[in-house]
């Protein structure tokens, strides 16, 4: 696979996206033969559709909201530079390299990874994970296996758990003090990068 700087030249933002995301010139050449086998019609832009070929994404259960978060609020494709910079939340964090080029915290912090994750839950964008919210994740990652009555329950315990103001709903520093313990690493990969 040619990775040197010349193969770079027709990648778009190639260097910025480097700097920016801390991917290497060879995992942004990579990513972008990967893109444009997803982009069928060749325009530069990826559709929902495009995503659904990720077969790491059909098959997980929350899939759809993965693929949802790729897209800014009100469009319906997603170029290059805006796909590689979803896609660096999912790398293991660089505890050497904790400012990006613009001073920002680099999308691989822990942080940054809770923040994404946080949004896959809070559908509505309010800053807090509702009863409601929390029971439709719960039901898509194990609606088929088990009965309302056991979600409803695991839904309250978790609450009952996090959230500590008790506004019967979870924020993000909520969100964050119960996952402390939680390897984020660990729980935020995707084969798509390996
Ligand atoms: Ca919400
Ligand atoms: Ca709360």
């Amino acid at each position: 696979m040619g990775s040197s700087k010349s193969s770079l030249r027709h990648i778009p933002n190639a260097q910025e996206l480097i700097q920016d995301t801390g991917f290497s010139a060879a995992h942004i050449q990579r990513l972008y033969e990967r893109f444009d086998l997803l982009d069928r019609d060749q325009m530069g832009r990826l559709r929902v559709p495009d995503f659904e070929a990720i077969s790491h994404l059909a098959m997980n259960p929350i899939g759809d909201r993965i693929i949802a978060a790729f897209f800014s609020p009100g469009k319906d494709t997603v170029d290059f530079p805006s796909f590689v910079r979803i896609l660096a939340h999912f790398q293991p964090t660089d505890d050497n390299r904790t400012r990006d080029s613009s001073g920002k915290e680099p999308y691989n912090s822990p942080n940054r990874k809770l923040q994404f994750a946080f949004q896959l839950y809070d559908q509505d964008g309010d800053g807090k994970i509702s009863r409601a919210e929390l029971l439709q994740v719960l039901q898509e990652m194990l609606g088929m296996q088990v009965t309302d009555e056991l979600l409803q329950s695991i839904a309250e315990r978790a609450i009952q758990e996090a959230d500590l103001d008790q506004d019967d709903a979870i924020s993000f520093d909520e969100f964050k003090k119960c996952l402390e313990k939680v390897d984020i690493d660990q729980k935020m990969r995707i084969g798509f990068l390996s």
